[in-house]
C-alpha cells in the first residue's frame, strides 16, 4: 500500500513565518467565539452514569464539547511515552522499512501499515478525490525552514495494538459513558488515527465533513454518522488546533468549495472556532461538523489521540468507506460484534491496570466479559490487526 499522501500541486512559495503571521487576526476572532460560546469544563455523569444533560445539550447545539481534565497526568505521561515510541520507531520515509536508529520499523508485519507521510506543511488531501473526496478545497501550503525532511509522520493508526496505553484509553469509563449517551446502550466503534502536527512541519487537514454515507438517508439527522474523540496529550494552540464551525452538523451536506469562494477564496472561514486544549482535555466533535486544521506553522507541537463511535444502526448493512472503500466489505453482525470486542478487551486492559477505578459496562458484551479478558491469547485473537475491521461511514 502506497503510504504517502501526496498533495495536489507544488506548494507555493510563502514562508511558514508568513503563514504564522497571516494567521494572527484569525486566531484573534476565533478565540474570541471560543470564549463567547464556552462549552468546555469537566466530564460530568449523573449518578446513573449518563452524561449529564446540561452537557448533551451544549454538544448538539453546537456540535462539540471539550472535556476538561480526563485524562490525568500520570496517564498523559504513559501516553506521550507510547506515541513517542511510536513516532520513533517509524519508517524514515514513505518507502524506508527502517527507523531512525536502523532498526526494523514498527509495523512491517501488520496488516495495514501503521504510518502515514507527508511533506512538510503540505495538504495532502484537499481538492483530491482522496477518502470519497471529502476534502474539496486546498489549503495553504506554506513553505518549510531551511533543513525541514522531505516527508513527515502524518498519521498513526493502530494505538490500540502499538501502545498499550492506547489500548488502556479505549476502555475509559467516563469516554465510554459518553458514546453510551450520545450512541445509545449498544453504541459501537468507528476507528482510530492518531494527528502527529509536528512543530513548523505538520501538514493541514483541509475543511471537511467527516461522514460519507448517510447524507441522503431517510433517516438523517444531526448524530447519524456518530463523533470522533480526541485526546491530547499535549497543549493544542491557536497555532496548531483543530478548527470548527459550530452548529454546522445541523444544516447537511455543506459547499465547502464554495464557502471557501465566498470568503474570496480564502481558507480562513468565517465563524469557526479554534479547540484550544489543555493536555489531558478530551474534545468530542461531531462528525458532520465542517472542521480542519491549517498547516502547523507555530513551534508547538500537537498529538491528538482521535478515535470514534456510532450509533449501531447507523453502521450495521453499510459499505466500507473513506480509507477502507477499496475493501468492499459490508459491515455486518460478525464484522460490528469482532470490532466491538476491541472496546471490551480494553475495558479489561484497563482494569487490570487501575483496579480502583470504576469499569465501563458495555452492554453488547454484557456475560460475555470472561471471554474477553485482557491476555496475550485477546491479544492475538481480538487486537492484533483490528483495524482491518474499523467501521468507516
Ligand atoms: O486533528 C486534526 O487536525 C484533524 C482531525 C480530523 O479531521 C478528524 O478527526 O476528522
Amino acid at each position: 500500500m502506497n503510504n504517502v499522501i501526496e498533495p495536489v500541486q507544488a506548494p507555493p512559495a510563502f514562508s511558514r513565518a508568513d503563514h504564522a503571521a497571516g494567521m494572527s487576526a484569525y486566531r484573534a476572532a476565533g478565540a474570541a467565539l471560543a470564549a463567547a460560546i464556552g462549552n468546555r469544563g469537566p466530564l460530568r455523569l449523573t449518578a446513573d452514569g449518563q452524561l449529564h444533560p446540561d452537557i448533551q445539550a451544549a454538544y448538539w447545539r453546537h456540535g462539540y464539547y471539550i472535556f476538561e481534565g480526563v485524562i490525568d497526568p500520570a496517564e498523559v505521561e504513559a501516553l506521550r511515552t507510547d506515541a513517542q515510541t511510536m513516532l520513533a520507531r517509524a519508517p524514515t520515509g514513505p518507502d524506508a522499512t527502517t527507523d531512525a536508529a536502523g532498526r526494523p520499523a514498527l509495523g512491517l508485519d501488520y496488516a495495514r501499515l501503521p504510518y502515514r507521510f507527508t511533506k512538510p506543511l503540505a495538504d495532502p488531501w484537499g481538492g483530491t478525490s482522496q477518502l470519497n473526496g471529502r476534502h474539496p478545497a486546498q489549503m495553504a501550503q506554506p513553505k518549510p525552514d531551511a533543513g525541514a525532511p522531505e516527508h513527515v509522520v502524518f498519521l498513526m493508526y493502530s494505538m490500540c495494538q502499538s501502545m498499550p496505553a492506547g489500548l488502556r484509553l479505549y476502555g475509559h469509563p467516563k469516554l465510554l459513558a459518553a458514546a453510551q449517551s450520545i450512541n445509545g446502550t449498544d453504541f459501537v466503534p468507528f476507528n482510530d488515527a492518531i494527528f502527529v502536527k509536528q512543530p513548523g512541519l505538520g501538514g493541514s487537514v483541509a475543511w471537511h465533513q467527516d461522514g460519507v454515507t448517510h447524507w441522503n438517508s431517510p433517516d438523517w439527522d444531526e448524530g447519524i454518522h456518530g463523533f470522533n474523540f480526541q485526546v491530547q496529550i499535549y497543549p493544542t494552540t491557536l497555532g496548531n488546533c483543530l478548527w470548527v464551525i459550530p452548529g454546522s452538523h445541523k444544516l447537511g451536506k455543506a459547499d465547502i468549495k464554495a464557502m471557501v469562494a465566498a470568503n474570496g477564496g480564502s481558507e480562513q472561514l468565517p465563524g469557526a472556532v479554534p479547540l484550544v486544549c489543555a493536555a489531558g482535555d478530551v474534545t468530542m466533535v461531531n462528525r458532520q461538523m465542517v472542521h480542519g486544521s491549517f498547516a502547523n506553522s507555530s513551534p508547538d507541537l500537537r498529538i491528538s489521540l482521535t478515535f470514534g463511535f456510532h450509533r449501531r444502526k447507523s453502521v450495521l448493512g453499510q459499505k466500507a468507506a473513506l480509507s477502507i472503500t477499496d475493501t468492499n466489505a459490508t459491515y455486518d453482525e460478525q464484522r460490528i460484534f469482532d470490532r466491538s470486542a476491541v472496546i471490551q478487551v480494553a475495558i479489561d486492559a484497563r482494569h487490570q491496570a487501575f483496579p480502583q477505578e470504576p469499569v465501563f459496562r458495555y452492554q453488547p458484551f454484557t456475560g460475555l466479559e470472561d471471554e474477553f479478558r485482557f491476555s496475550p491469547e485477546t491479544f492475538d485473537r481480538v487486537i492484533r490487526d483490528y483495524n482491518t475491521k474499523d467501521l468507516a461511514i
